[in-house]
C-alpha cells in the first residue's frame, strides 16, 4: 500500500474520525504530567496498550476486534517505572492493566478470606490469601508507591477513533520533553475500519444474506508523530507477524518508511519468549531461556532494559 503523506493523515484524522469530547482535558493532564516529572529530570514514556474494536453498525451491536491482551503494554509499563520513568499508559477500556494484571486469571473473593473479628463490635477482618494472590504484598506496596509518587497517569481508550486522537494529543503533550520523551507504541491497532459515512446505523440483518463488508486503510499515525508532533522524541513501534519469515524484512520496512529509532519485531506464538529489536545498525536477538522462563522472568524486562540505554544514547547523541 502506498504510505499516505503526512497532511492526508492529518485530515482523514479530523474528518473520518470522531474526536472524542474529552480529549483536550486529556491533553491537558498529560501536558502537566510531562511537566512536572521533566522538571523533575525524569523522562516520561508514552506505552499504548491492547486492542482496538472497529464497530460495524453506529448503534453498535457487532465489531471487529484482535487478540491483543495488554500484557506487553502493562508489564513493559512496571519495567520503565523500575527503571525510574514515568509512564502515561494509554491503554483499551479491560485490558490488562500494571500489577494487577498478574492475578487477572483469579476470582477476586477466591484470594480474600474473612478472619473473625477483633472484638464483638468490629467488623470482620479481610486477609488476601497469598496461596492464590502470590506476591500480594511486595505488589501492592510497589503500586502504592507508584500511585503515592504520582509516577502512573493511566488513559483508557475504548475505540479505534478514541485511540487515534488521544495518541495525537499525548506526543503534543509530551513534545516539549525533547529527546527525554519516549514512545513505546505496544497496542495493536486496527489496520481497517468502516468510515461514518459508509456505516449503516442499525444493526446488520442476516435475513439480507451473507456478508460483504469494505473497510478503508486506517491512516498510519507514525509519520505525523515522527515528524510533527514529537520529532525530537525517541520512537519505538512494534512489527506483529506471523510468517517468521517475513518479519525482519516488514521491521525493517516500517523504519525506513518512517525513519524512527527502533522497531520491536514479534511473532504471534512466540511473543512472550522471543523478539527482535530492529534499529538502523543493529538487529538484537532477545529471548528467554528455558530456565529464565521456569523462574517466571517476562522478555519484558529485557525489550525494557535494551530501549532504556539505547533511550540514553540517543538523549546524549543530541546534545
Ligand atoms: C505488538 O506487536 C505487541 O507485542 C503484541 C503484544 C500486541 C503482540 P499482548 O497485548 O500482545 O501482550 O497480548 N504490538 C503491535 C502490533 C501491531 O499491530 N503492529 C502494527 C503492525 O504490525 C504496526 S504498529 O503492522
Amino acid at each position: 500500500m502506498a504510505e499516505a503523506g503526512c497532511s492526508t493523515v492529518e485530515g482523514s484524522l479530523t474528518q473520518e474520525f470522531v474526536v472524542p469530547s474529552h480529549v483536550q482535558m486529556v491533553k491537558g493532564l498529560m501536558a502537566e504530567f510531562a511537566e512536572r516529572h521533566g522538571s523533575a529530570g525524569r523522562r516520561v514514556v508514552l506505552v499504548t496498550s491492547g486492542g482496538t474494536k472497529v464497530p460495524l453498525e453506529s448503534r453498535t451491536v457487532r465489531f471487529l476486534d484482535n487478540f491483543s491482551s495488554g500484557r506487553r503494554g502493562a508489564s513493559s509499563a512496571e519495567y520503565f517505572l523500575d527503571a525510574g520513568y514515568a509512564v502515561v499508559f494509554l491503554h483499551r477500556h479491560r485490558s490488562l492493566y500494571p500489577y494487577t494484571r498478574r492475578y487477572a486469571g483469579v476470582n477476586l473473593l477466591d484470594g480474600l478470606r474473612l478472619e473473625p473479628a477483633a472484638g464483638e463490635c468490629a467488623p470482620a477482618r479481610v486477609v488476601a490469601d497469598q496461596e492464590s494472590l502470590p506476591g500480594i504484598a511486595a505488589v501492592l506496596q510497589r503500586y502504592q508507591e507508584v500511585k503515592v509518587a504520582g509516577l502512573l497517569l493511566p488513559v483508557e481508550f475504548n475505540t479505534l477513533s478514541e485511540y487515534l486522537h488521544l495518541l495525537k494529543a499525548a506526543a503534543q503533550a509530551l513534545s516539549n520533553m525533547g529527546s527525554e520523551a519516549m514512545f513505546y507504541l505496544a497496542a495493536a491497532v486496527s489496520d481497517f475500519y468502516i468510515p461514518a459515512s459508509e456505516m449503516p446505523e442499525h444493526k446488520i440483518q442476516s435475513s439480507e444474506g451473507p456478508l460483504q463488508l469494505s473497510m478503508k486503510m486506517v491512516p498510519k499515525m507514525l509519520s505525523p508523530l515522527v515528524k510533527d508532533w514529537a520529532p525530537k522524541a525517541f520512537v519505538i513501534s512494534f512489527k506483529l507477524e506471523t510468517d517468521p519469515g517475513i518479519l525482519l524484512e516488514r521491521a525493517r520496512r516500517a523504519l525506513d518508511t518512517y525513519h524512527h529509532q527502533a522497531v520491536v519485531a514479534n511473532v504471534l506464538d512466540t511473543r512472550r519468549g522471543y523478539v527482535v529489536v530492529v534499529t538502523q545498525d543493529h538487529a538484537t536477538e532477545l529471548a528467554l531461556t528455558a530456565a529464565e522462563e521456569q523462574a517466571r522472568l517476562e522478555i519484558e524486562e529485557k525489550i525494557v532494559g535494551n530501549l532504556v540505554s539505547a533511550h540514553s544514547n540517543f538523549i546524549l547523541q543530541q546534545d
